[in-house]
């Protein structure tokens, strides 16, 4: 496998970073996760202007343009010689000594990885995936930005933990005030009576890439959308639910802390939304080559 690291394509075994990286020192830094399909990458434009948002957020100074982090994206997926995968781009805050201070570091150091990717057995997304809630909130926007995408992700991980010794494959997860924010990496939907409703991502979730595309294609499909705030309340008196994710793609949920939603089943509309993503993903996207 190539690698990209600092501006050159190297083997696996040789892409390596400092142990005085503030990335793994501090969760100093940042991250995308990007899928390519049949050849495009998905919403490349998107993820990456993410990238240098969350950067920005972070007072870290991209040392390249938006159209050149496309380019050496582009380039390590077709150095691997790849179609279909996963492509995660990882910018830390680079070298420096012990100690917080960022504005030591010398420059930011940029790693590229394409590969693949899979959350989730392929039976769940036919059958639904059952979630609970976790005790882990998603951080306050004082206290960690949600819409950064950031090297932190100590919460998040806590709360698979959680899900996971509750033998359940994903949480969900509440804001400080008890509002529904999100699932460990992915946003949440849910339908009632026709309508999709989402959290807002003031309610502390990630902006979504594929939580947009859903809604876009809301708009297509002819079905009303709103982003309002949700409590466990509203799941648990949902007609549908589902999860979206670069990673997870479109879920079907089924049922929350073991009450199942709607019929228990994944629903008529969710099964829409899977249908008409999985057309856009394949059919749109950066040509690879
Ligand atoms: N919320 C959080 C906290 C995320 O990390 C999403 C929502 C969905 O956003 P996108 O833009 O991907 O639709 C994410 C993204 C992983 C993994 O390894 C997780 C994500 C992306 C890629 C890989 O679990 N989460």
């Amino acid at each position: 496998m190539k690698i990209w690291l600092d501006e050159k394509l190297v083997d696996e075994q040789d892409a390596k970073v400092s142990v005085f990286d503030h990335g793994l020192l501090y969760g100093d830094g940042v991250f995308e996760g990007i899928r390519f399909y049949n050849g495009r990458v998905f919403r490349l434009e998107e993820h990456i202007r993410r990238l240098f948002d969350s950067a920005r957020a972070i007072v870290l100074t991209m040392p390249w343009t938006q159209e050149q982090v496309m380019q050496f994206t582009v380039d390590t997926i077709k150095a691997n010689g790849l179609k279909d995968g996963y492509v995660r781009l990882v910018v830390t805050r680079g070298t420096g000594g012990l100690g917080l201070n960022p504005y030591l570091c010398e420059r930011p150091s940029m790693f590229i990885i394409a590969s693949t990717i899979s959350l989730y057995p392929q039976e769940y997304y036919t059958n639904g995936l059952a979630i609970v809630t976790c005790a882990t909130r998603r951080p306050a926007p004082a206290a960690l930005m949600p819409q950064v995408k950031s090297l932190n992700y100590l919460n998040n991980i806590m709360a698979k933990v959680e899900a996971i010794q509750a033998g359940a494959m994903e949480a969900l997860m509440l804001n400080e005030q008890g509002y529904v924010a999100e699932c460990t990496g992915d946003n949440i939907f849910l339908l009632k009576n026709g309508t999709l409703l989402t959290p807002p991502v003031a309610d502390g979730a990630l902006d979504g890439v594929t939580r947009q595309v859903i809604l876009e294609l809301a708009d297509q499909l002819g079905i009303p959308w709103k982003e309002q705030t949700l409590t466990r309340y509203d799941i648990f008196i949902s007609d549908e639910c589902f999860l979206t994710g670069t990673a997870a793609e479109v879920i079907p949920v089924i049922a929350l802390d073991r009450r199942p939603i709607g019929d228990g089943k994944p629903g008529t509309l969710t099964a829409r939304f899977i249908e008409a993503f999985r057309t856009l993903a394949n059919s749109t996207g950066t040509p690879i080559s």
